[in-house]
């Protein structure tokens, strides 16, 4: 596949400690996430391989994190009566997962994965920093409406295709690639570079068949590399 990296920019989503398992990395041990997906560190080494290849030709890198207050409304915790994986209306157009604490500003859970590499990074993003609203996609938060101003620092430079890979798959990597659809941006998938909740169950099925149906390509980094 031929890129013209000058309009292109790597999504990297969400690659922090609370949505990885256990691991050990610089001497050091990192307990498992407390909303951890399955495998989730291993989207470090195919992403780091992009990215640097992303930084080498001058294409854009964007890193994005999960950032909440403690009292976030997604979380379980704050709901008396609810528990984690329950259901509720938070008045946006979806319904609310209520999720495990997770990715608290400034805690360790909610740094990077030791062994993701942002030195190719230009940027990163940070969003879900409203208390009463969670935001999936890095361009817009679950209201739809308010920006992260992803968007904006595309289009100022010029960026017309965007690359995504991450964390999860059928939530924030999901929400972020119908976002770059609608917003008219190229949008591919690195299907070798993503990793899901899968709650409820099948829901990474379905995301990829949606991603599909929109038009988003779904690729490997490896069809990238190779030339
Ligand atoms: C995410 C659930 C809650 C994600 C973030 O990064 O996909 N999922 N917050
Ligand atoms: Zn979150």
């Amino acid at each position: 596949m031929i890129i013209d990296y000058q309009s292109a920019a790597l999504i990297i989503v969400d690659v922090q400690n609370d949505f990885c398992p256990a691991y050990i990395s610089g001497g050091k041990s990192y307990p498992e996430g407390s909303l951890a997906v399955a495998a989730g560190g291993d989207v470090c080494a195919p992403l780091n391989a992009v990215a640097k290849e992303f930084a080498e030709r001058n294409g854009k890198v964007i890193a994005t994190q999960d950032w909440h207050p403690k009292n976030h409304a997604s979380f379980a915790s704050g709901h008396p009566g609810k528990k984690v994986g329950d259901f509720i209306d938070l008045g946006s157009a979806q319904s609310q997962v209520l999720w495990p604490d997770h990715c608290i500003q400034g805690s360790e859970g909610a740094r990077f994965h030791d062994r993701l590499n942002l030195d190719p990074a230009n940027l990163i993003i940070r969003k879900g920093s409203n208390p009463l609203l969670d935001s999936y996609s890095a361009f817009f938060e679950n209201d739809r409406q308010t920006t992260t101003g992803l968007d904006g620092y595309l289009k100022a430079f010029s960026i017309s295709t965007v690359f995504l890979g991450g964390l999860a798959t059928d939530y924030c990597v999901f929400y972020t690639a119908m976002d770059a659809m609608r917003l008219r941006y190229k949008t591919y998938v690195f299907t070798d570079a993503v990793r899901g909740v899968d709650y409820p169950k099948g829901s990474v099925e379905q995301v990829l068949s949606a991603m599909k149906v929109a038009g988003i390509g779904m690729i490997t980094t490896s069809d990238i590399l190779q030339n």
